[in-house]
């Protein structure tokens, strides 16, 4: 392997600030300051003393530590990592970074929600953000993409109209992180183009359970070329080793309020563990010859290309494995923008990615703060930068030599490339035409990929899908707002249309045109996404009291944990509980401080008679009931099978008498004492991969 991944690390290195510990504390000037915690003061009760320069210093700089968040996407994680090709793709591109299986290349990933502020909750419903910059040795790439292979609108004109319609309303900047409310469904609701993204947004692909656990996408169709000049249209995937993976909407709701940074702190927990995240990188190839193959437009983003048409072909991975050193610094300050690209990787005239060449570096002034942002640590290359642009706000570097190009005093530095092969030659593309504002012809469906999508989804995608269209719409105060909106549906489906119409009290809409073919791409549904099947990372939680069976306890951490899976012993109180064979054992966290909203599992360990029941612990009870509710692996072993057979809703199977294994749905009992049996750990850890469990019966519990 090159040295590549740490020319990147060696260059952040260089900026890292000193430890202040080695020193006294200073001034910026750098004079040593003798008192930090007291104002000068004109006497011991007087005023402040304007000649006191460490206070004004120290306020001015705190005065100023915000800059403006970004417009979209302001709350975001972000990671270091690498990427590596499987092999060349010289036939396609001549991406330097896409060409050697031996070369690493360093990247920087920022994970992001769209529409709530910096400081908004984790586990909102909307679109994420999945934005790669590659330091490659021809200059920094930047993949801007989402966790959605489509987009809102077609055109980034509107991209001003959407935003606004989105974000909270202007008169009292409500709601926040949600999309449920009157602006944002009047503009869908007038606006049919955005109806295919939105089937996106209202299935559980908006809640996922980790950025670990989300598809990427390039969107847009974007152009390789390759050392010839030859061009082929690309599309770019991201695929998650462990599968993708959503939480369920009344989880994810609750789960703001304990834990607002739940994907945020799962990402970093994941990487300071060595459980290092990683995609695969695969491209949807079409040579321009087929560009007018398609039904739809390559050039219109609300479309994609079925994978059953167009294979994904794997091209490489990228694992992350360094957290950011400062949030502000990396995180806050990377700047991405699509206009980014490396020789072998053009654009397309879709009209998306056009804005967005002009938006990505145009919004980089205000936030921050001037020109030379690509000077920031996070946001510098690894290629070397040769170039002619000078001054500007926070220019940190003293340039030396001419500052124009061509000169022959500076001895013609820095040269030009030439279009030689190594410097970027744009894509010669043959384009004319009237200069006009019109949408093309082509563009037009708006509900054929809304329908393949419904068509795709398995019921309980489906169910899923209807109730978070009554949530929103429930959400909406105008009636002719929601009215529109289901009119909208029954192009799509009528059975959809239908059924969000009964939950929202608005009348049954018109049947749609039925036109559509009844396709459907079976890779879109979430049924056919479970990545390596494993269970590492996958967090259980073991619910403990004195007296808890240890052989069991013990052998269940070890068996799950040995499958990867991170196990917590969760107790009324934290410390230790006293295990059956009187010693004690470690608890984890103490119940009241976490809840089954934060994992993927439940474990109930038995004990011998006379063990303290779990059935008196109010917190314990609501955890297994919420774990039950939103469709978690259950398991229970001993005397826990007792307490769920209490629990349990009538038509769910539990073992009962000796040694007996019993996997229904996701609740896997087995009433042994004593260690679990093997035929209990691997129901369960198969329980657990499996992720959730639709079909329960309900209530009870
Ligand atoms: Fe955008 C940020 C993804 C359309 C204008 N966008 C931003 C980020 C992501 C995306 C992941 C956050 C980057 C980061 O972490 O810093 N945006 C998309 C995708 C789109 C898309 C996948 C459609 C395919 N965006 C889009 C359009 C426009 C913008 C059509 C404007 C015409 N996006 C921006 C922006 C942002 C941004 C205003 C805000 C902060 C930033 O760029 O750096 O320029």
């Amino acid at each position: 392997m090159t040295e590549q991944p740490d020319r990147k690390e060696r260059q952040r290195e260089t900026h890292l600030a000193p430890d202040p510990a080695e020193g006294p504390l200073t001034t910026d000037q750098g004079v040593a300051v003798d008192h930090t915690d007291d104002s000068l003061t004109a006497g011991e009760r007087g005023p402040t003393l304007m000649e006191d320069f460490h206070f004004r210093e120290k306020l001015m700089h705190f005065d100023h530590e915000r800059i403006p968040e970004r417009v979209v996407h302001a709350r975001g994680a972000g990671a270091y990592g690498y990427f590596e090709p499987y092999e060349s793709c010289a036939e396609f591109t001549k991406a330097a970074f896409l060409q050697d299986p031996s070369v690493r290349t360093p990247v920087f990933v920022r994970f992001s929600t769209v529409q709530g502020p910096r400081g908004s909750a984790d586990t909102v419903r909307d679109v994420r953000g999945f934005a790669t910059k590659f330091y490659t040795s021809e200059g920094n790439y930047d993949l801007v993409g989402n966790n959605m292979p489509v987009f809102f609108i077609q055109d980034g004109i509107k991209f001003p109209d959407f935003v606004h319609a989105v974000k909270p309303e202007p008169q009292n900047d409500i709601p926040t992180g949600a999309s449920a409310h009157d602006t944002l469904w009047d503009f869908v609701s007038l606006q049919p183009e955005t109806m295919h993204m939105m089937m996106w947004l209202m299935s559980d692909r908006a809640i996922p359970r980790s950025y670990r656990m989300m598809q990427g996408f390039g969107v847009h169709t974007f152009r390789f070329v390759n050392a010839n000049g030859k061009g082929t249209f690309v599309k770019f995937h991201w695929k998650p080793k462990l599968g993708v993976h959503s939480l369920v909407w009344d989880e994810a709701q609750e789960c703001q309020g304990r834990d607002p940074d739940f994907n945020r702190r799962d990402l970093w927990d994941a990487i300071e563990a060595g459980e290092y995240p990683e995609w695969e990188l695969g491209v949807q190839l079409v040579p321009e010859e087929d560009e007018f193959n398609f039904d739809f437009d390559l050039l219109d983003a609300t479309k994609l290309i079925p994978e059953e048409q167009v294979p994904v072909r794997p091209i490489g991975r990228m694992v992350l494995d360094r957290n950011p050193h400062n949030f502000f610094a990396e995180t806050e300050q990377v700047a991405f923008h699509t206009a980014n690209v490396v020789p072998g990787i053009d654009f397309t005239n879709d009209p998306l990615l056009q804005a967005r060449n002009f938006s990505y570096l145009d919004t980089q002034l205000i936030r921050l703060g001037g020109p030379n942002f690509a000077h920031i640590p996070v946001n510098q290359p690894v290629a070397p930068v040769r170039t002619n642009h000078r001054d500007g706000y926070h220019q940190t570097a003293i340039h030396t030599g001419t500052n124009y190009s061509p000169n022959s005093l500076g001895g013609g530095c820095p040269a030009i490339a030439g279009a030689d092969g190594y410097a970027y030659t744009h894509y010669a593309e043959r384009v004319d035409g009237d200069k006009i504002r019109k949408r093309s012809p082509s563009f037009k469906d708006f509900y054929s990929q809304a329908a393949m999508f419904w068509n795709s989804m398995s019921d309980w995608e489906r169910k899923h899908i209807v109730d978070a269209f009554r949530f929103e719409l429930g959400k909406v105060g105008t009636v002719q707002v929601r009215e529109r909106t289901v009119n909208e549906l029954a192009h799509i489906d009528y059975g959809l249309a239908t059924a969000v119409a009964e939950g929202i009290g608005v009348a049954n809409p018109e049947p749609g045109p039925d036109n559509h073919k009844p396709v459907a791409s079976p890779a879109l549904s979430l049924d056919n996404l479970g990545g390596d099947h494993s269970i590492r990372t996958r967090t259980v939680a073991v619910l403990v009291t004195d007296g808890v069976d240890a052989e069991q306890l013990t052998q269940a951490q070890q068996a799950l944990s040995a499958e990867g899976a991170v196990v917590e012993a969760l107790a009324a109180h934290d410390g230790k509980v006293r295990g059956s064979d009187g010693n004690g054992y470690a608890v984890d966290r103490a119940l009241p401080t976490v809840a089954s909203v934060l994992y993927d599992a439940v474990l109930l360990p038995g004990g011998p008679p006379g063990t303290p029941d779990l059935a008196s612990d109010e917190a314990a009870m609501r955890f297994i009931r919420d774990a039950y509710r939103h469709g978690k692996p259950i398991g229970a072993l001993g005397s826990g099978v007792g307490l769920l057979a209490s629990l349990a809703p009538d038509g769910l199977h539990l073992s009962a008498g000796h040694h007996q294994v019993c996997s229904d749905r996701g609740v896997v009992t087995d009433t042994t004492t004593g260690a679990a049996s093997e035929e209990f750990t691997r129901a369960f850890t198969e329980a657990i991969a499996a992720h959730r469990h639709w079909t329960r019966p309900g209530p009870r519990l």
